[in-house]
This record gives structure tokens, sequence and C-alpha cells, in this order.
């Protein structure tokens, strides 16, 4: 344990004997803790009231039973996730996810970084998350739809557009927010904002397809023009090429940088003369194909097996955008090798912990997951507010609240990162940032003896 302060050591080791085996919620807890050490010291009475103890330990645990017959009429069984983290500061919000992978430490680690995420955005949000070990992968859009029934035939009991509002994340676009939107009305007979990333003809919002992503390199831009940099005529590696990828890749290309490699979970894409973005939206939002197809298209460019190796590429800035723990040390090593002054996590979690120590030692830029993919969810909250006003902004109104938002964001939690002593180390600052906001309203509300 590396704690300086016997009381967070304290928290960390409940965590870890009470939620065993979740080595990913550990990680996200721990990275947290570690950052609050310099504000346990100058607010006392976050201990006495328990706030961070509170803080580890989800309000609402929901686990559920997901039955769905698929094309052959065999029926098949997944198992349903919600975790309603913390409900300080807004209703619980934050992304259901579908992958073989989820299991309640995924959900757990996901929700905890939501709720200082949530926080940061400055948007009246608590945090949350949710989703399947379902894999999309593969199944057919009536499968599809018939497993997003019988979710949200559960779910629905549990959300609402004041309650908790669930959202999109891995494996969860527009096709399924669309199957479990028709499914939550059908069942309830309302017509609100409890989901978000709705498609523009029923309630959707403007720019929230591209926010993750745009509001990545938002944040990146801001935290590079504060030291001179930018992504005007850098090259730039992004990971995956799902929705924050697609989109972080665009924005990127608007700012005048080139984008040469992107990937998914078989292998990676490097287009020397910049990938056609064109391109993967064709091969990936329209057919749900494989990465490997653009050599299809573009027959110069490579294809390499496996994901990890994306790193190796030579590149300015490099964006992380498919998954937890997809960056170690030694790609981190490689990137610092290569001249990379600028990274910033679209994905969450995606760097290890030894993998951020190696770009704060080396003083490359780095903007944690919890700053850098907030746009997302900002562009979430103001969906939830169009909604609320039954009214709608056009692209350019939402883009430049978004916008602001990502500054925002970039100015407080370099501002905390300097007022604790750690300037420059935007971990600590986003962290400390997100985590005082919702520290005063629990603190505000009470407790029950
Ligand atoms: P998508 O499902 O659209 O795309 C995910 C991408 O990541 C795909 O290219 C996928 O490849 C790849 N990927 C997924 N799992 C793995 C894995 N285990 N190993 C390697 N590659 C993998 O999801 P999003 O783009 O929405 O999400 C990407 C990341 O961004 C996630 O960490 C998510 O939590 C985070 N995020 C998303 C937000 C949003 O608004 N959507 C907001 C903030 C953060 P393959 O197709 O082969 O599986
Ligand atoms: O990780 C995230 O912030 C998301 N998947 C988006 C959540 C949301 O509610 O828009």
């Amino acid at each position: 344990m590396t704690f300086k302060n016997a009381y967070l050591a304290e928290v960390m080791e409940t965590v870890i004997k009470r939620n065993p085996a979740e080595p990913e919620f550990h990680q996200a807890v721990k990275e947290v803790l570690e950052s609050l050490e310099p504000v346990v010291e100058r607010h006392p009475e976050f201990v006495k009231t328990g706030i961070i103890d509170r803080m580890v330990e989800p309000e609402r645990v929901i686990y559920f039973r997901v039955p769905w017959v698929d094309d052959s009429g065999k029926v098949q069984v997944n198992r349903g996730f919600r975790v309603q983290f913390n409900s300080a500061i807004g209703p619980y919000k934050g992304g259901l996810r579908f992958h073989p992978s989820v299991y309640a430490g995924i959900i757990k680690f996901l929700g905890f970084e939501q709720v200082f995420k949530n926080s940061l955005t400055g948007l009246p949000i608590g945090g949350g998350k949710g989703g399947s070990d379902f894999d999309p992968k593969g199944k057919s859009d009536q499968e599809v739809m018939r497993f997003c029934q019988s979710f949200m035939t559960e779910l629905q009991r549990h959300i609402g557009a004041d309650t908790d509002v669930p959202a999109g994340d891995i494996g969860v676009g527009g096709r399924e927010i669309g199957y479990m939107y028709g499914q939550y009305k059908r069942l309830r007979n309302e017509f609100t904002g409890v989901l978000t990333g709705k498609g523009l003809t029923y309630g959707g919002s403007l720019v929230r397809t591209e926010a993750t992503g745009y509001g990545l390199c938002y944040f990146t831009e801001e935290m590079m023009n504060a030291a001179g940099k930018s992504f005007k005529g850098s090259t730039v590696v992004i990971s995956g090429s799902g929705n924050v990828a697609i989109y972080a890749t665009e924005k990127a290309y608007q700012l005048g940088a080139k984008v040469v490699a992107l990937s998914d979970s078989s292998g990676y894409i490097y287009d020397p003369e910049g990938i056609k973005l064109d391109t993967v939206k064709q091969i990936k939002e329209v057919e749900r194909k494989r990465i490997k197809e653009y050599l299809n298209y573009h027959p110069n460019a490579e294809y390499f097996e496996g994901c990890g190796g994306i790193w190796s590429i030579k590149c300015d800035i490099a964006l992380p955008c498919a998954t937890q723990n997809e960056l170690d040390e030694e790609a981190a090593k490689a990137l610092v090798a290569n001249g990379c002054f600028a990274v910033a996590e679209g994905a969450n979690m995606p760097s290890t912990p030894e993998a951020v120590e190696v770009f704060l030692k080396n003083g490359v830029l780095f903007g944690p997951a919890k700053a850098a993919n907030a746009g997302g969810v900002a562009t979430s909250a103001l969906e939830m507010c169009q909604n609320s006003m039954r009214y709608s902004w056009t692209f350019e109104e939402v883009d430049a609240k978004l916008k602001n938002i990502m500054v925002d964001i970039y100015k407080n939690s370099a501002a905390a990162a300097k007022e604790y002593g750690h300037e420059g180390n935007f971990v600590v600052g986003a962290n400390i940032a997100g985590f005082m906001k919702v520290a005063k309203s629990m603190y505000a509300h009470g407790i029950a003896y």
C-alpha cells in the first residue's frame, strides 16, 4: 500500500475486502484516494463525517437476469447490472456497456469514475453505470432487439428522467438506445428523457454522437495550447474504431492534425498518408465489420494483428479510445521514446497506473479520462436539459456549450492541481476538482443517525 495517510489506507483495505476479485474497481478507487491525500489533511470534517467511506460504497447495486430467445429459438440468459453510485449532485447518470467482459467489478469501476467525471462537467448529474455480459457482435438486429427489450423490462423499474438516466458505452449505440427507449415507453406509457443518446427524431440532441470524441480533442487542444503545442501539423495515433475513436479522428483532422492509425480488438491499421475517415465510418457504422476491411479500400495501408502494437507507431499525440488497461508501461515507454508529447484518454482508465507514472515522470502532457472524455456525458446532460424544456438547440449551440465545458474542465483541473501542490498533474487535479463538489453536497445533506 502506497498511502502515507492511515485513514485513506484503511478505506482502501476495506474496499479490497468488501469487493474481492474486482481488480478494476480497486484500481479506480486507489487512484482517486491517492489524489485525495492533501484534501483530507485540509478538510478533517470530511473524515469525521465519513464522506470518503460512503463515497466508495455504491448507494445501490441492481443485478438481474436477462432471458431472451435467439434466432434459432434457443433460450439465452445474460446478466444485467445497474450500479447507482452517487446521487449527491443530481440523478444517477452514466452509460450501459454490452460486452462479454462485463461483471460487477467493471460496472463498479465505471460507476465510481462517473461520479467524479460528472461533477467535473459542472452540470447537475450524479454517477451510475450499467450493462450486461451480452455480446452484440455477430447478433442479428432482431436478436439485439429482443435482448434490449428483455433488459429494459427489468431496468425500467429502477430508472426515470429524475432518478437515473442511462446512455451508451461500449456495444451500446443509437440502435440499442432506440430499442430500449421503445420498450420503456411501451411499459411505462410516458415520453420522457429517461435515456440519452436518443435518435434525433425522438428527443436526441445534436452533437451527442460526436460529443465524446470532439470533447476529447477540445480538452487536449486546451491542455496543449497552455504548453505552446497544438493539433495543427501533429501526427496522431488513436486506438479503437468505435464511437469515441471515430469522432476524435474527425475533430483531430478539423484541428489540423493527421491521424495515422486506428484499431479494434483484433488488430490495427496504419496509413501513413492519413486514415480516410469516410471509409472507417462505412466499415464500422454502416457495415459493422472489422477494421481490417480498410485494406480492401486502401491497399497501401498496413494491417497488424493484435491491438497492443499500435503504441509503437511514432506520433506526437496518442488518444487511447478503446477500453480499460489497453496501454501499459511498455507501451508508454515506447510512446515517450518516439517523442510523443501529449496523451489524453478517450476511453475509461485505458492507461495502467504504471503507464501513467511513465507519462508524468517524462513530462508528457497527460489528460486523464475523467476530465478528457467528460464531453459525452456533458452533452447527455444537455440532452436532458433540452428534453425538460421540450425544445432543441442547433448543432452550433450545443457544440459551443460542449467546447466551453471542456475548456472549463481543463482550467478547473489545472487550478486544483496547483492549489493542492501538484501543478501540471491533471490526474490529481481532476480527482480533487471532481471530488470537492460531491463531498460538499454530501456534507450538506447530513447523515442519518
Ligand atoms: P464502441 O463500442 O463504439 O467502440 C469500442 C471500440 O473499442 C471498438 O473499436 C472495440 O473493438 C474496441 N474495444 C472494445 N473492447 C476492447 C478490448 N477488450 N480490447 C481491445 N479493443 C476493444 O464504444 P465507445 O467508442 O463508445 O467506447 C470506447 C471507450 O470510451 C470505452 O472505454 C468507453 O467506456 C469510453 N467512453 C465512451 C463514451 C461514449 O459516449 N460512448 C463516453 C466516455 C467514455 P471491437 O469492435 O473489436 O470490440
Ligand atoms: O463513460 C461515459 O461517460 C459514458 N459512457 C457516457 C455516459 C452518458 O451518460 O452519456
